[in-house]
């Protein structure tokens, strides 16, 4: 068999912009029985928040029963998502973080 006589060109011309990686979105789930100081300090230790932005986003899912946290890609949100469960685990309780395609 011959070579076609038209070639497409090859993929790298394409002019389709590269797409983003999907973002995961972290959320922590109130519970009755967590301290709010410890989900405080959870989520200074794992999410790099300071005192008065890890306070507002424990009140935040303590009245409202949820509140996003941030967004990463998969691996990171997940891996987060469980360190920051595990730590509340360690300590007798049952904080929750889970993850979300946004
Ligand atoms: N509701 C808990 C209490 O009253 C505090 C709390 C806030 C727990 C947010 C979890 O995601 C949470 N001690």
């Amino acid at each position: 068999m011959s070579d076609p006589v038209v070639k497409t060109r090859p993929k790298t011309d394409t002019k389709t912009k590269p797409q983003r990686p999907p973002l995961w979105k972290v959320i922590l789930l109130n519970d009755d029985f967590t301290p709010r100081e410890f989900v405080v300090q959870v989520l200074k230790a794992v999410f790099r928040m300071n005192e008065s932005q890890a306070y507002r986003v424990m009140m935040t899912a303590h009245q409202k029963g949820a509140c996003v946290i941030a967004v990463y890609t998969r691996d990171v949100a997940e891996t987060k998502a469980k360190e920051a469960t595990e730590l509340g685990r360690a300590n007798g309780y049952p904080l929750y973080f889970t993850t979300e395609k946004e």
